[in-house]
């Protein structure tokens, strides 16, 4: 059936009818934005204005990794404390333990901005966030420097909050970007019409992220392993339903409601959910993709089938 009809049918209807998460935090994220300003500050002009671009009031993006964990610390830090939260030793642990949660969300979002830098280099994109990407107004050089730039500095606030289990958790994250990159770029035949392997791939680029971090903010609460795991599954989950509502809406959104251009997955020729479960569909679809999206004449081919 056509998922085009599907998502943009459904979608609506979630936003108008139910609260906005947003909003729940709006105070914290603007604390957020000015808090990441002042992180990325960096000595040499050059690469000052290149690591603060994406940073800029406007150009922040949807905050969505962010939300999530002010949201998640708010649900886990219900009556965790030995001394009662009413108490003034209580209240102080709670406002202790809140900052240090805020500080993994401003780190995620370092890791991610860093990554979106890189990804644009790597794709030789031109827009990221509604305009110019910072390869483009830069150059590839200072897009790489600015991403490295904004890892050395979410690694020194990671170390700051002297958990080594946490440092692992985020450190191991920025390893699997890399590798849920790699298996992108690098896919055979079988690999690129593989559920199994579209799904390794979309944990690495994108859910690892969003369930460790989740998993970080349980575990500075003092709760369980069990809980923190808990914690892990959730951001798991969102993050996996995350990337394939994004890969539904490289096919059915415009440029100005991406920020970048549409169908540029296909373009690069990278097979994603939508292909993969038409080609359940109709198996005459595998053909198509085995011959490649290089020849637009494929790629138009296989939107047919969508
Ligand atoms: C330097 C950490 C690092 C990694 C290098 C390039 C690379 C390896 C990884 C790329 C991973 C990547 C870009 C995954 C896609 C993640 C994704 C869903 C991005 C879009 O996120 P949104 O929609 O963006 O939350 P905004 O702009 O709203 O922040």
């Amino acid at each position: 059936y056509s998922i085009r009809h599907h998502i943009h049918h459904h979608s609506a209807s979630i936003v108008e009818e139910q609260l906005d998460p947003f909003s729940l935090v709006a105070d914290e994220l603007s604390i957020l934005a000015n808090r990441l300003r002042a992180m990325v500050v960096a000595e040499v002009p050059k690469l000052a204005s290149a690591a603060e671009y994406f940073f800029r009031m406007g150009v922040e993006g949807k905050r969505f990794r962010p939300t999530v964990l002010l949201l998640m610390s708010t649900a886990l830090n219900v009556s965790i404390h030995k001394p009662p939260p009413d108490t003034i030793m209580g209240d102080t642990m709670t406002a202790e333990l809140r900052v240090r949660q805020q500080s993994i969300a401003e780190i995620t979002e370092m890791i991610h901005v860093a990554s979106l830098l890189h990804d644009d280099v790597l794709d030789d994109a031109d827009t990221r966030r509604g305009i110019s990407s910072l390869n483009f107004v830069m150059g590839n050089k200072l897009a790489v420097l600015a991403g490295d730039f904004l890892l050395s500095r979410a690694c020194v606030a990671l170390a700051s909050l002297k958990n080594t289990e946490v440092v692992s958790l985020l450190a191991t994250v920025i390893e699997q970007l890399v590798t849920g990159e790699t298996m992108q770029m690098t896919t055979s035949v079988d690999q690129r019409c593989s559920m199994e392997y579209y799904m390794q791939k979309t944990y690495y680029k994108t859910a690892s992220l969003i369930a460790n971090s989740c998993k970080a903010i349980a575990l500075l609460a003092g709760h369980t392993a069990e809980v923190a795991t808990l914690a892990y599954d959730y951001g798991r989950n969102l993050g996996l339903a995350f990337q394939l509502i994004d890969d539904v809406l490289d096919f059915t959104g415009t440029s100005a409601s991406l920020g970048k251009g549409s169908l540029s997955d296909i373009s690069h020729g990278i097979v994603t959910a939508p292909i993969l479960f038409a080609m359940d569909e109709f198996p005459e679809l595998r053909a198509v993709v085995e011959r490649g999206f290089e020849d637009p004449r494929n790629v138009n081919l296989a939107l047919e089938y969508l």
